[in-house]
């Protein structure tokens, strides 16, 4: 981004009352032997993929027609099966729809996280929605305990054209550079009584308008991903992301997104909670045992 398109976004600021709560008041710069090795401040460039630059210096990775027909055709049977717009409810439905888990986990997407992350990744939510979320902006990551540190990964697979009136997904490219929001720094920022399970909703109110605040300030502009089947948006735990809202809320947004962590980095989840599918990739099963 040029000087001037900064100075350009900072003085259009200038008339707006900045919100009563700033993103620097609920968020950090972890220290760099905290991160995964290509969100350091120095690495060997030279070295890289040309996957892990797009990666450090964007926050996403876009692989164009990369899950052939044949791997999303099983999910998308079951998908269309459902018949429900908002697919299934549940955070795991990948735990009892095998397509799914086998879309998900198919192994040269999971080799793509890997090579971001540096580490084996493993899947534990995943959103079935054939609309958009309508999430406002946020990052992933502080939905997290704290020490997940950017040791995670979020994908979103086009299962058909995506069409720009049907809420597509959008991102800030670079923002994962930007400091990385706190849970534990929003929870305490929220009345006792929102501080129940519920606290990512109630904060909210004061989460998205800084969020909203810090991208007009930073004058970046918001990309589209605009797909066709079978590509792929891999996405940063700290990149700036939201559902857009539709302007044709009738549109299909036919997508699977889904969520991952570093399996070593999760050392809170024991082993009882960790299945392998029949190519030893690992998701979380939740609620199979009573070990933790
Ligand atoms: O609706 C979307 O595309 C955004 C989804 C999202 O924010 C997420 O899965 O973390
Ligand atoms: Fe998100």
């Amino acid at each position: 981004m040029s000087f001037f398109s900064k100075l350009r976004a900072r003085l259009s600021m200038l008339g707006q009352k900045p919100p009563a709560v700033a993103f620097a008041d609920f968020s950090e710069t972890p220290p760099d032997e905290l991160l995964p090795y290509l969100d350091r401040s120095v690495v060997d460039e030279a070295s890289l993929t040309p996957t892990q630059r797009e990666w450090r210096e964007t926050g996403v990775v876009i692989l164009r027609n990369f899950i052939p027909d044949e791997v999303t055709a099983p999910y998308i049977a079951v998908r269309e099966a459902l018949g429900e717009e908002a697919g299934w409810l549940e955070c795991a439905p990948y735990m009892h729809v095998e397509e799914m888990r086998d879309l998900a986990l198919y192994p040269p997407l999971m080799a793509k996280m890997k090579e971001v992350i540096g580490e084996d990744m493993m899947l534990h939510l995943c959103l079935t929605g054939w609309i958009s979320t309508k999430r406002e902006w946020h990052q992933d990551d502080y939905l997290n305990p704290d020490f997940v540190n950017c040791w995670y990964i979020a994908i979103w697979i086009a299962l058909d054209d995506i069409h720009p009136d049907s809420g597509p997904f959008e991102y800030i490219p670079g923002s994962h550079r930007w400091p990385l929001m706190r849970g534990e720094k929003i929870r305490a920022l929220l009345t006792e009584e929102e501080q129940d399970m519920h606290w990512p909703k109630w904060s909210e109110r004061f989460t998205t308008p800084a969020a909203v605040h810090e991208i007009k300030k930073s004058g970046v502009k918001v990309k589209q991903f605009l797909a066709k089947r079978g590509d792929v948006l891999l996405w940063h735990g700290r990149l700036m992301h939201q559902g857009a809202k539709p302007n044709d809320p009738n549109m299909e947004r036919r997508s699977l997104i889904a969520h991952y962590s570093s399996s070593a980095h999760r050392p809170d989840i024991h082993e009882d909670y960790r299945a392998r599918d029949e190519n030893g990739q690992i998701y979380i099963v939740f609620g199979v045992s009573t070990a933790i």
